[in-house]
């Protein structure tokens, strides 16, 4: 038994973009619960549209992430930021009792069941999934029965619910930045290919798979993203191309008319195309990762997607097994001129970026985006060619992507 005196007091930084934080965290399981406790909050007042307590909570448990050691006792927790008075009690409960009555309760609400599963399609937000609930429509096949009109991107969501709820193995997402890599290369000699989030941050699994493309001579890139969409979608045979679903966006940057980056809004304005592509099953097969997945997966998993009857003559063979599973694949054209900023930009966690920012404007009279960094006080923007310059121009020390899983 440790006794007051003597415990740790931990010394974390406020800032998340201050501190390393690794993917394994050195955590007993108590604090492991806690920060997961934590995040779960987190995401119930994220879809209550509440995000101002969403990122308290958010930092909270990333806070837990980054602590040395294991936590025994709530006086180990003092004077440590970010841990408000709701996030203590949260904790305290967990530490004493294993588990917290709120978050317990939380888990089983039918409201916070229903949002999971209704912003777990493609395409859905908290608005229209609030608006579902509240018209009684709590699960996929009650979305089904009601007849509501679906966009585009929803529908695709719910064709292709159960693959794009599976998440994205590494394996995975080597496939599919080969595809990519083809397809730029093909319209595009010379680009280069980044693959940013969560990959790039050493996860072994990822909900989507992000990609950065810029070329080194500024402008080749413009209007490059829709003939990557016309290769992608006269590959894989002759009547079906790897794209399930794509919506491209212009870069906007240029063109607007207040000229470069005035971060007011920290929207993006790069082009950029969110799609779902139809990875083939070979692509991924042989590898070790990839054939554990298989076996452990049960020959009905599409049964959901069977009840849908997918339009476009897509039929499931019998057993279960379609020759392909689709996925989240997110690409960002950026100029070369703002590669360093969309590279960090995109690079995650989320809770990084968003501390990242915040550090900049509170703390350096500064305002970054993934497109530029603006200092107020010399009223000019600061060039950076790395990631290791943006760092240095915010007077942080350098954090590599690995540590950035905050
Ligand atoms: P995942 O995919 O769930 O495994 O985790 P991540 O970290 O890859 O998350 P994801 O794919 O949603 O986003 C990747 C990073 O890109 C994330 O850290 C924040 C950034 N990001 C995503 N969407 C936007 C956006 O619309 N604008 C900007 N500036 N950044 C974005
Ligand atoms: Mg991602």
């Amino acid at each position: 038994q440790v006794n007051e005196a003597e415990a740790v007091v931990f010394n974390i930084p406020s800032y998340a973009c201050q501190r390393r934080t690794a993917l394994d965290n050195h955590n007993t399981v108590l604090t492991f619960v806690s920060q997961d406790a934590l995040s779960l909050l987190a995401e119930n007042a994220e879809l209550s549209d509440e995000d101002g307590r969403g990122v308290a909570f958010r930092r909270a448990a990333a806070v837990l992430k980054a602590l040395p050691e294991p936590v025994t006792g709530m006086t180990q927790l003092r004077g440590l930021p970010c841990l408000g008075g709701h996030s203590l009690r949260v904790i305290k409960d967990i530490l004493e009792d294993g588990a917290s009555g709120e978050v317990e309760l939380t888990k089983e609400s039918e409201r916070f069941k229903a949002l999971k599963v209704l912003t777990g399609i493609f395409g859905v937000g908290v608005k229209t999934a609030e608006r579902w609930i509240r018209e009684q429509i709590h699960s996929l096949q009650q979305l089904q029965d009601s007849g509501q009109t679906l966009n585009r991107a929803q529908q695709a969501g719910l064709e292709h619910y159960d693959d794009l709820n599976q998440p994205v193995t590494k394996a995975e997402a080597d496939a599919i930045g080969e595809i990519v890599r083809e397809a730029v290369m093909s319209v595009l000699p010379g680009a280069q290919i980044t693959v940013i989030g969560g990959f790039r941050r050493g996860k072994l699994t990822g909900h989507d798979v992000d990609f950065l493309v810029t070329h080194p001579e500024e402008g080749r890139e413009v209007g490059l993203m829709p003939k990557v969409v016309s290769w992608l979608e006269s590959q894989f045979s002759a009547l079906q191309g790897f794209l399930l679903y794509q919506k491209t966006t212009r870069n906007s940057y240029l063109e607007s008319k207040d000229g470069p980056a005035r971060p007011a809004s920290n929207m993006d304005r790069f082009e950029r195309c969110f799609s779902i592509f139809k990875l083939p099953e070979e692509e991924t097969r042989g590898t070790k990762q990839t054939e554990t997945l298989t076996e452990n997966t049960p020959e009905d998993t599409c049964s959901l997607a069977a009840n849908w009857q997918v339009k476009g003559g897509e039929q499931m063979k019998p057993a279960g097994h379609k020759a392909w599973r689709a996925v989240r694949v997110d690409l960002v054209v950026s100029p070369i001129s703002q590669f360093a900023f969309a590279l960090l930009g995109w690079t995650g966690s989320k809770l990084f970026e968003r501390e990242l920012r915040r550090w900049a404007g509170h703390e350096k009279a500064m305002s970054l985006s993934s497109h530029a960094l603006y200092d107020n006080k010399q009223s000019r923007y600061l060039r950076a060619t790395s990631e290791e310059e943006i760092f240095a121009h915010l007077g942080l020390d350098y954090i590599p992507p690995s540590e950035r899983n905050a």
